[in-house]
């Protein structure tokens, strides 16, 4: 009832919706409207209410709904239920907790992170409406080995967002989005599986979108950027939300259904910041100095070592020098 005065309000935003109208359209009373129009301000959208005129919508939150997102979407599955929070520990552990009962394709979003995770235990920090923090559940039917390339797929999907939006960005391999040689959004996908069959994964992606430098701190500043530090602009976090969803659902049913790679790979090669550099492998704590080649269609990249060893990284950690060390 809410959301579907909301959507009446949004039909109309040139105009003023009388009470009477909405009475007529959804057969409740002028009290039941109150208190929505009531529960819509505290949501923290304006409405003006003008006394024989009605309601008008003067403005909408900055929050990552799916009453906000869903008209920009133009998928079939993903982001078609959008899972909303305020704040929570971890969007990967909400959609973990949630996954076996949720439709593929759910979007688990969190408008803050207390215990935002990266890999191998690290945090990632997450502050209020000043960023994307989500988790896309799936259920691919596929082999297990195959999963890790969605990873790739997720930052194909987000560096084609980025260039949509007009923003210039690179891919390090295998997860992070990076500009300026610092990053800008890091991916963790996890999945439940059996020996030869996936239960689900959650994709995890977070986006530095409206952060601010101070909300980094001086150590995790050095390494992190964000869209708004780059561009010196605020961005439009539900635009660029609806076209991360667009772009992963295509790449992703290409590869699930049909088994094409060929997009994310060729996206992750020609934007990549590692081919053809310098960079540091790092195996169990120690860095070993080697050129990146080629990033191959299983995801791993290949690298050559200072004595002319070759190896393929299925997954792992490597670092590139950047104007301030490496990140
Ligand atoms: C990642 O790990 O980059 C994966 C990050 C995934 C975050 C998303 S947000 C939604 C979902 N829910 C979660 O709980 N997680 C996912 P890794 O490659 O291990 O990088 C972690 C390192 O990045 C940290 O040790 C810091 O150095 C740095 N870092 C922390 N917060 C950052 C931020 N906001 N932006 C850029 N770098 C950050």
């Amino acid at each position: 009832m809410k959301n579907d005065i909301l959507r009446l309000l949004k039909e109309n935003k040139d105009g003023y919706v009388s009470g009477g109208n909405i009475c007529e359209s959804f057969g409740v009373s002028r009290t039941a409207i109150w208190k929505c129009i009531n529960q819509l301000k505290e949501e923290g959208y304006e409405i003006e209410s003008v006394p024989k005129h009605g309601y008008k919508l003067l403005s909408c939150p900055d929050v990552l709904t799916h009453e906000e997102v869903y008209r920009e979407l133009e998928t079939d599955k993903i982001g078609r239920n959008i899972v909303h929070f305020d704040t929570v520990d971890s969007t990967n552990e909400k959609a973990k907790n949630l996954a076996v009962a949720a439709e593929h394709g759910t979007v688990v979003i969190s408008e803050e992170q207390t215990i935002g995770k990266g890999r191998l235990g690290r945090s990632f920090v997450s502050p209020k409406n000043k960023g994307i923090w989500m988790s896309i559940i799936l259920k691919p039917d596929i082999e297990p080995m195959k999963v890790s390339l969605i990873t790739q797929i997720g930052a194909a999907a987000v560096n084609k967002a980025l260039i949509n939006m007009g923003i210039e960005s690179f891919i390090k391999w295998p997860n992070d989005i990076i500009i300026n040689n610092k990053k800008v959004c890091g991916i963790l996908t996890e999945m439940s599986c059996e020996l030869t069959m996936v239960n689900f994964v959650v994709l995890g992606i977070g986006i530095n979108v409206n952060v601010d430098k101070e909300d980094f701190g001086e150590e995790i500043g050095n390494v992190a950027t964000s869209l708004k530090l780059e561009t010196k602009k605020k961005i439009d976090r539900k635009k660029l939300l609806a076209y991360i969803l667009n772009n992963f659902e295509k790449l992703y049913n290409d590869y699930v259904d049909r088994d094409d790679i060929v997009k994310p790979i060729s996206i992750c090669k020609e934007r990549s910041i590692l081919l053809g550099k310098e960079i540091q492998v790092i195996k169990k704590g120690q860095a070993y100095k080697a050129k990146a080649l080629d990033i191959e269609e299983n995801g791993s990249l290949v690298v050559q070592y200072e004595h002319g060893e070759i190896e393929e990284l299925i997954s792992g950690e490597v670092s590139i020098r950047g104007k301030e060390g490496y990140v």
